[in-house]
């Protein structure tokens, strides 16, 4: 997979895609990154990249022609690839549309600034608008390395196989259940004797009660969509997460 992106802060994505996964999946050459300067493309003596909204309103847009510019001068690395622009207004970010995004042969990223791009970019380029959550971001490159970070890590042969091997926790739409590893009491808090009994049923019923617990109070939303049984939520009601 080859991952282009046009930013105007291209040296903020040198730190986190030089370690971890990312740095793992372009030296096993799984991946590919290119970082491309919009403001490179701007023809003018003053590099412009902004002007102001037709119509009026507070704030500046991207304006049209350098991004094209760079759009089709990215674009010849890849001519496949699928060109996603970072928006609050896109598409939320799910684990199943990364799981889309993954099977592409590119991604051609568009970093979205100030207050958005010219609409004519977005007709004549862009296949799909993301948003990587409800909350207010400065830009796009937080959401751009969002989204090569979790499309990477589903790329086959980037991760190890015990890391692989891990269900991810989205994937039954439960919440993870806590975790305790050594030693077994920790300034004074103990671990739960049910996972030092060795007693892998009564483990494995206390885990999926857990999950149930931290799903029911943290995304009640996921619940809906989980597979749980009647008993369950029975189990739900009386530990006083009564809002199932
Ligand atoms: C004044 C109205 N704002 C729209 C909600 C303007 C605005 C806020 C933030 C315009 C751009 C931005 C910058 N954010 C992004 O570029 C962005 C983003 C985000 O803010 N949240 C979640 N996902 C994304 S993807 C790109």
């Amino acid at each position: 997979m080859r991952f282009d992106i046009l930013t105007l802060f291209p040296d903020m994505f040198k730190g986190p895609f030089d370690e971890s996964i990312i740095r793992r999946g372009q030296d096993k050459g799984l991946i590919q990154i290119g970082l491309h300067q919009i403001r490179d493309y701007a023809l003018d003596r003053h590099h412009t990249v902004d002007d102001s909204p037709y119509g009026g309103g507070a704030g500046m847009l991207m304006k049209p022609e350098p991004l094209a510019a760079s759009i089709e001068g990215a674009r010849r690395f890849n001519p496949e690839a699928t060109v996603l622009l970072t928006t609050p207004q896109g598409k939320p970010l799910k684990q199943g549309l990364a799981q889309e995004l993954s099977l592409k042969s590119g991604l051609l990223i568009i970093c979205g600034r100030y207050e958005g791009v010219d609409e004519r970019i977005r007709e004549q380029y862009v296949d799909m608008e993301i948003s990587v959550g409800d909350y207010v971001l400065s830009g796009g490159e937080l959401a751009a390395m969002v989204i090569v970070d979790t499309v990477t890590r589903l790329i086959p042969g980037v991760l190890g196989s015990d890391e692989s091997a891990i269900t991810d926790s989205f994937s039954d739409s439960l919440l993870e259940y806590p975790q305790y590893t050594r030693p077994p009491v920790f300034k004074g808090l103990k671990v739960p004797e049910v996972l030092l009994s060795g007693n892998h049923a009564e483990i494995a019923r206390w885990r999926r009660e857990q999950a149930l617990i931290r799903t029911a109070e943290n995304r009640p939303d996921l619940l809906k969509q989980a597979n749980v049984t009647d008993k369950e939520l029975l189990f739900l009601r009386s530990t006083g997460v009564f809002d199932v």
